[in-house]
């Protein structure tokens, strides 16, 4: 995998890194991409799952698919690229990970400093109370799973239509605003107010690196397209980083 001088130099440059990582970053880990060509979403279609209406029409499809992706997230691991993000954090002085994810594997990975844009599918909330619970605390006792004020429970994520947690993207929006590098992985940077955050790095100047195996509509605007596997490219340019921040 061949880096241009130009992209090795921004990578040495920075001391205020932001990156926006998407389920692309999961892939290698065997977790399913929602707009892939195996995506979860090949089968089912956004519409009809992660939204409330979808919820409220058929609760039981909605959770088994929710209880679906949970199973598989119980025999997956962080790849490579989890990884390097997480040294990279370790490394660098200023650094943020805003994921759009919500498989928890950037915390199993060791990263800290992260942005949960889209919620937690290990987390349940009451749609009256909105009281939190882990996952595992979970009776599927035939019925819907409810909340002890009797109020039913759904997966911790955000939906289609729903806002983002107060405050999780204007702290996303102040890292992508303060950043003098920018990453976007793994991301088909069709879903907003996400998508937003690389399109506003890119008006203030500031270096973006896209690693992303296809196209997206970001890879037109992007300073650097690299067609890689994230779990390749990014121990790679963590390479180059520490290279130039060794003393
Ligand atoms: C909101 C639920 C404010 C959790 C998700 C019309 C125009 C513009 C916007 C809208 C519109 N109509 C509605 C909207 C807003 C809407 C939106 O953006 N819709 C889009 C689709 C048009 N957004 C919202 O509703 C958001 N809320 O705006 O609230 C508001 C509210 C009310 C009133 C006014 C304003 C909420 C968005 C959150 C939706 N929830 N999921 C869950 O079940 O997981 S979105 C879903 O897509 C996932 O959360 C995922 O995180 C997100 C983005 O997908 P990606 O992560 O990018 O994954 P994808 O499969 O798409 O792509 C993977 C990429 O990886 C690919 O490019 C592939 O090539 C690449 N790849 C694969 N393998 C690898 C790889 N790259 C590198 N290495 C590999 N190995
Ligand atoms: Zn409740």
């Amino acid at each position: 995998m061949e880096l241009s001088n130009s992209l090795i130099q921004d990578i040495k440059n920075a001391s205020h890194i932001c990156v926006l990582t998407g389920a692309g970053i999961s892939a290698e880990s065997g977790v399913a991409t929602f707009r892939g060509k195996e995506g979860l979403w090949s089968k089912f279609k956004p519409q009809e799952l992660a939204n409330m209406d979808a919820f409220m029409a058929n609760p039981r499809l909605v959770w088994e698919w929710y209880q679906y992706r949970r199973d598989i997230l119980t025999k997956v691991k962080p790849n490579a690229g989890h990884l390097a993000l997480a040294h990279w954090e370790a490394l660098a002085h200023h650094f943020v990970l805003v994921t759009q994810n919500v498989d928890g594997l950037h915390r199993e990975a060791g990263s800290r400093k992260i942005i949960e844009l889209h919620g937690n599918i290990r987390i349940n909330r009451c749609n009256s109370c909105g009281f939190e619970s882990s996952m595992d605390d979970i009776s599927f006792a035939g019925s819907v799973p409810t909340c002890s004020c009797g109020g039913m429970l759904r997966p911790g994520v955000v939906w289609f239509g729903e806002m983002l947690p107060e405050g999780v993207f204007e702290a996303a929006y102040r890292a992508a605003q303060t950043c003098d590098l920018f990453l976007s992985v793994g991301t088909s940077a069709v879903v907003y107010p996400a998508a937003s955050l690389p399109e506003l790095a890119l008006e203030r100047g500031v270096p973006v690196i896209e690693i992303n195996t296809e196209e997206t509509p970001l890879s037109g605007s992007v300073t650097h397209h690299l067609r890689e596997l994230a779990g390749t490219a990014l121990p790679k340019l963590l390479e180059v980083f520490e290279s130039g921040h060794s003393h």
